[in-house]
């Protein structure tokens, strides 16, 4: 089963790659990287579909796509669907250091976040449905660990002390907003695949 995700962003084509790899064995995720749409979508969930319907449209095949992002709830869910470009730049960096400013002055009772992250599967013929997952926590009070990519360093899931970029890829892939997303797309995908 080949599946195609829309997306340009690499951590994400790995993530997948990776979860998928575990939940449906033998199934091959390639990155579609042709014609952007516009992302004009109000929702994590329309944004997905957005760029899940153009691949489907372009390939002739089953397309997923991702939208996802970090809502803190002290700034009214921003950056929600601004995450990628919070900072002006599509700077990881720049982005956490903008989010860790924002919240310089606000206690650790009051630093609640979530990730999102909504996978839309599009089929050829026009079948259409969105899997989201959520995973809860807070802003840390600085950035720590190496690993994923965006907000991760700054981003302690709820129940444990590290950030996301602190745990093992295994261990978020168990856990994250992506991988609670993939374990509801996944049955979709087959249905949709099924015919
Ligand atoms: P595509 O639209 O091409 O898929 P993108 O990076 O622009 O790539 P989004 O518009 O969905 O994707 O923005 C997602 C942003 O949210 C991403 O750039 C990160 O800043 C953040 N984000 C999403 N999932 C994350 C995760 O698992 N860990 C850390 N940050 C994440």
């Amino acid at each position: 089963q080949e599946l195609v995700l829309a997306t340009h962003n690499a951590h994400k084509v790995a993530e997948f790659q990776r979860i998928v790899g575990e939940r449906m064995p033998g199934a091959v995720v390639l990155a579609y990287d042709g014609p952007e749409p516009v992302e004009d979508g109000t929702s994590f969930a329309a944004n997905a579909l957005i760029k899940a319907r153009a691949a489907a449209a372009h390939t002739g095949r089953i397309a997923l796509a991702d939208d996802s992002g970090i809502t803190v709830d002290i700034l009214g869910a921003a950056p929600g669907i601004l995450s990628a470009r919070w900072s002006g730049t599509r700077d990881d960096r720049a982005n956490r250091e903008l989010l860790l400013a924002q919240l310089a002055d606000i206690r650790d009772e009051d630093r609640g976040a979530r990730f999102t992250c909504a996978i839309a599967v599009v089929a050829p013929d026009g079948r259409e449905e969105v899997a989201e997952g959520v995973w809860p926590g807070r802003i840390a009070r600085a950035a720590a660990g190496e690993h994923g990519f965006g907000y991760d360093p700054v981003f302690v899931p709820d129940g444990g002390e590290l950030t996301a970029a602190e745990l093992a890829p295994e261990a978020k892939d168990a856990d994250s907003h992506r991988a609670r997303a993939l374990a509801l797309a996944v049955p979709v995908i087959e249905r949709l695949a099924a015919g």
